[in-house]
């Protein structure tokens, strides 16, 4: 610390007083920071008095618990825009607690005022199988089974969030407690029915009186998503020191832009997070299409054929006009299947290109590019059969499979796919037609359409010769 900087807490800062826990969050990293955080300190009332006060639990190792405890849970969140930063400390999170801390959860979660849950675990972090059925033959989930089949108050370590929230809900029940909501905020598609799935999945396993508690009283709004948050470098601190005086050891960049929508109810009450920009809507599916289509479809294309051709980031993607084409013949297929009122496809797409454009975000390529089975079927494959579905061959999508594929078979070494899917990916490119296989991976009746799988061929030829 140079003597002209100080560090951040609650004293140096001169922050409020600490608002009750009456949030919890699994899955404590930039994102959540950068978002639910942000909206819910957006939302208070009063901020010299705040009502709404976040408890959140990393999804695994210790770090960012002990680095946010250090500072009483403040940080900074820099809003970086093309003409400058803006820095904010950011007060919502009253306490940081590592993932294990599993007893903690339990009290929090039978105590009268909690209200909601939200989580970011990613797809895999639900445990499921394809027909959304709570996956038993994963050790995680069935270790949690065995260990909440036993005394929950000698419970000293769960690896799954729903062996969590089950774990929470059971002492809820107990207590007496009416429900509460459970939310997921991750990039998913129908994520509220995917993290009803896994919950009630796991709590039938455990104690069926329990799943029809869950059932009767518990909510799983949906929600979709939206500020770029890429990972911050190390310049980040250094920057808030120049900028604020304070040595924060936890600081958050993000895009000006952000974005939520919700569908659902909240039995036990929650912040106005529409007084922060968020949208309640009754039907989210469209909704969630547009944001999951055009900026995660957009973003893993430029992952793969932006990488292919050699850029870094996606602002160079976005300059490099061949790949501005692509995209926009991506979106073009997209739209016409995003046709609900209040969408503004056409403003959604502008903002969109000046986002991808903003010269200080440096979001890298590869970051994007992880987990590309699962973000690929969510974006490209669901468009493609979408266009599939309207007689036309969606040969947009196609090539964004076709860059994946390209981007796949392009990397000798098993050891680089970053991807929760790596064995299979490795498998099928070793495979006797391995664009079939690999575009099996993404969806079974896709490879098994022979005209489909020749368009996205075509395009993977062209990519690799
Ligand atoms: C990105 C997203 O890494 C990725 O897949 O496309 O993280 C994207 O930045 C966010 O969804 C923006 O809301």
């Amino acid at each position: 610390m140079t003597p002209s900087t100080r560090p951040l807490n609650r004293t140096t800062y001169d922050a409020a007083p600490a608002a009750p826990v009456r949030l919890i969050h699994l899955g404590l990293g930039a994102f959540h920071r950068a978002h639910q955080v942000f909206y819910t300190v957006k939302a208070e009332a009063d901020p010299s008095d705040p009502e709404w006060g976040y408890c959140s639990f990393t999804g695994r190792g210790p770090s960012m618990a002990e680095k946010l405890t250090s500072q009483d849970g403040l940080f900074t969140l820099v809003t970086r825009s093309g003409d400058g930063d803006e820095y904010d400390v950011i007060e919502g999170i009253v306490e940081a607690q590592p993932a294990n801390n599993v007893a903690r959860l339990r009290e929090l979660m039978a105590s009268k005022d909690l209200a909601v849950v939200t989580m970011t675990v990613t797809e895999a972090g639900y445990h499921l199988t394809q027909g959304l059925e709570i996956n038993t033959s994963s050790s995680s989930v069935a270790t949690d089974i065995d260990a909440l089949r036993g005394d929950h108050s000698r419970i000293t370590y769960l690896g799954t969030a729903a062996g969590k929230l089950v774990l929470g809900l059971s002492a809820r029940r107990d207590a007496g407690l009416g429900g509460i909501a459970i939310m997921s905020c991750d990039n998913i598609a129908s994520n509220g029915n995917t993290v009803r799935a896994s919950v009630l999945g796991l709590a039938r396993e455990v104690d069926e009186e329990l799943e029809e508690w869950i059932e009767e009283n518990v909510t799983f709004p949906s929600s979709s998503i939206d500020r770029i948050t890429p990972a911050s470098a190390s310049e980040l601190a250094r920057d808030v020191a120049e900028a604020t005086g304070y040595e924060d050891v936890a600081p958050v960049v993000a895009e000006p832009f952000a974005s939520w929508v919700i569908e659902g109810d909240f039995p036990n009450g929650r912040p106005a997070w529409e007084r922060a920009g968020a949208q309640f809507v009754e039907d989210i599916e469209q909704f969630e299409n547009r944001k999951l289509w055009l900026l995660n479809g957009s973003h893993s294309l430029m992952a793969y054929y932006g990488q292919l051709r050699e850029h870094d980031t996606v602002a160079e993607a976005i300059a490099d006009a061949d790949v501005r084409s692509r995209v926009e013949t991506l979106w073009d297929e997209a739209a016409r299947h995003l046709t609900a009122d209040g969408l503004d496809i056409s403003g959604y797409r502008a903002a969109l290109i000046e986002r991808c454009e903003n010269p200080r975000i440096r979001h890298n390529l590869a970051q994007i590019g992880i987990d590309g089975a699962t973000k690929q079927r969510m974006c490209a494959v669901a468009i493609m059969n979408a266009e599939l579905g309207a007689g036309r061959n969606g040969s947009g999508s196609a090539f964004s499979i076709a860059a994946w594929i390209a981007f796949v078979l392009g990397n000798e070494n098993a050891a680089n796919i970053n991807d929760t899917r790596a064995s299979e990916i490795d498998k099928a490119r070793r495979a006797g037609q391995p664009i079939r296989a690999l575009v099996a991976v993404l969806d079974e009746d896709l490879a098994a359409n022979e005209s489909a799988l020749a368009t996205i061929t075509g395009h993977v030829e062209a990519l690799t010769s």
